[in-house]
């Protein structure tokens, strides 16, 4: 079932690439499921592999960490340049002065977003950070993959969740 799940999006893809070389459009990089045209749009009905956002989602890392996406602007994620609110928690407190990474991936097309996303902390708010710039410039499935390291903390300290959001045009 997970061939149908993935080969469904993949169809249309080819479609729009039909669709998309008939009117000269080009390609955004390497891949044999490369949409022709970013401005094609992506049916994100259909995809399988993304999630809701909500305000206030939160995912657990391996090592403990709690991620909350408290916001995003715009809402829900669209395409272009979104500000996102973090919150970061560690055996229930609040985690402070942790480094933090934020990686913006299309796993269909393999790259990444076109910059960096910037994340700075909330000095008004304990564990809290501001991300800016978590870049989704194309249609279609994005991953974003935040990572934290605590204060102080090593390499194998760092922590990681990956949200899932599909970007429909
Ligand atoms: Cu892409």
């Amino acid at each position: 079932m997970a061939r149908m799940r993935d080969s469904l999006p993949r169809l249309l893809a080819a479609s729009a690439l039909l669709t998309g070389l008939a009117g000269g459009a080009a390609a955004c990089g390497g891949g044999d499921d490369t949409p022709a045209d970013p401005d094609a749009g992506y049916n994100c009905t259909i995809e399988m592999r993304d999630e809701a956002f909500a305000a206030g989602m939160e995912k657990v890392g391996d090592k403990g960490i709690t991620f909350r996406l408290v916001s995003s602007d715009p809402t829900p994620p669209a395409r272009g340049d979104n500000a996102w609110v973090l919150e970061l928690e560690q055996t229930g407190a609040a985690l402070d002065g942790a480094d933090v990474s934020i990686t913006t991936y299309m796993p269909d097309h393999g790259h990444n977003g076109s910059i960096d996303a910037v994340a700075s902390p909330d000095p008004a708010v304990s564990g809290r950070y501001e991300i800016d710039n978590v870049n989704m410039w194309m249609p279609g499935l994005w991953e974003i993959t935040v990572k934290a390291t605590p204060a102080g903390g090593a390499a194998a300290d760092t922590d990681q969740v990956v949200f899932r959001f599909c970007i429909p045009s």
